[in-house]
């Protein structure tokens, strides 16, 4: 039998956001033993490497309401070529960030694929900010709306495709904090977003299975875009923007679980670790548990 490929793709980005540290955030989630891990569940893992991103040190941002534009505009047309290949393989792209920013590459990517995808983004925050909505000018709150072509016409442009996602598919589980702004844009759109209020009504399962039937409407597979800060900071205190009353630990693992048993999963970020604020690398640990759930790692 053919073994499936999986083809990790790091992106140490943290262009994208004021805190930084997400640039480690590959190395921290290779460090907490990924590719052993899923070659174990029987995938043959192509690990590419790393994609270049400049230090901010060495450059300046030009304009405060999009930082880095252009930096961030030429990593994106990097990766989204890498994805639309790995799709065209049929292998399955694994993106490592980095910051959210990195979202805008991917979701570009697999919009050149023949194939339509839902999406599945686990995030605390929108990330449906415009640049006239943004407050703090900071890209990785953007990538959401820039794949549904709201934004700077550079980030939207990337890819030929305006619009990289359906929004009738696309879905948002666990968020509990957006700018007012960002919040009205978001409700003018046909994304469904389950907040963490949802998750506390209906549970987890519910909020997943869900999500996973409006995911999967006339689509051939499902993107999840997973930021680890929808996790509750206790569990994973190592993540860019920690907010408090996020998911458990267990409740994460579900999610990935029941996703695995859909058997409709194409390609997965995962974003958003950030080593110097973490605890001995717990949550990048949590990353390549959640992978490995994602990918068919069973309790029993
Ligand atoms: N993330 N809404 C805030 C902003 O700066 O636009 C936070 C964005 C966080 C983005 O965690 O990927
Ligand atoms: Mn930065
Ligand atoms: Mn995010
Ligand atoms: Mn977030």
């Amino acid at each position: 039998m053919q073994k499936k490929v999986i083809r990790i793709i790091g992106v140490p980005i943290d262009l994208g956001a004021d805190r930084r540290g997400v640039d480690m955030g590959p190395s921290a989630i290779r460090y907490a033993g990924l590719n052993a891990r899923l070659k174990g569940l029987g995938w043959k893992v192509e690990d590419y490497g790393n994609l270049e991103v400049p230090v901010p040190e060495t450059r300046e941002i030009k304009d405060k309401r999009l930082k880095y534009l252009e930096e961030i505009v030429t990593i994106n047309e990097r990766l989204h070529l890498i994805v639309s290949e790995a799709i065209k393989e049929g292998v399955v792209p694994l993106i490592l960030g980095g910051d959210h920013s990195l979202g805008i590459g991917t979701l570009a990517g697999l919009a050149l694929s023949e194939k339509s995808f839902g999406l599945i983004w686990f995030d605390t925050h929108g990330d449906y900010n415009s640049l006239d909505t943004t407050e703090s000018g900071n890209i990785h709150g953007m990538p959401l709306a820039v794949a549904n072509g709201i934004g700077a016409p550079e980030l939207t442009s990337i890819g030929g495709v305006k619009k990289k996602l359906r929004e009738e598919n696309t879905v948002i589980i666990g968020a509990r904090e957006m700018d007012p702004q960002e919040k009205e844009l978001l409700r003018k759109s046909k994304i469904t977003v389950f907040t963490m209020r949802d998750i506390d009504q209906v549970g987890m399962t519910e909020v997943v299975k869900q999500g996973i039937k409006i995911a999967s409407q006339g689509t051939d597979g499902i993107h999840i875009s997973f930021d680890l800060d929808v996790i509750d900071p206790e569990e994973a205190p190592g993540v860019g923007t920690p907010v408090a009353g996020g998911i458990t630990y267990r409740e994460a693992h579900l999610a990935m679980e029941l996703l695995a048993d859909s058997g409709r999963i194409s390609s997965m970020d995962v974003v958003e670790v950030n080593p110097i604020l973490d605890n001995h690398n717990k949550t990048a640990k949590l990353a390549v548990g959640l992978i490995c759930s994602a990918f068919g790692e069973q309790i029993f």
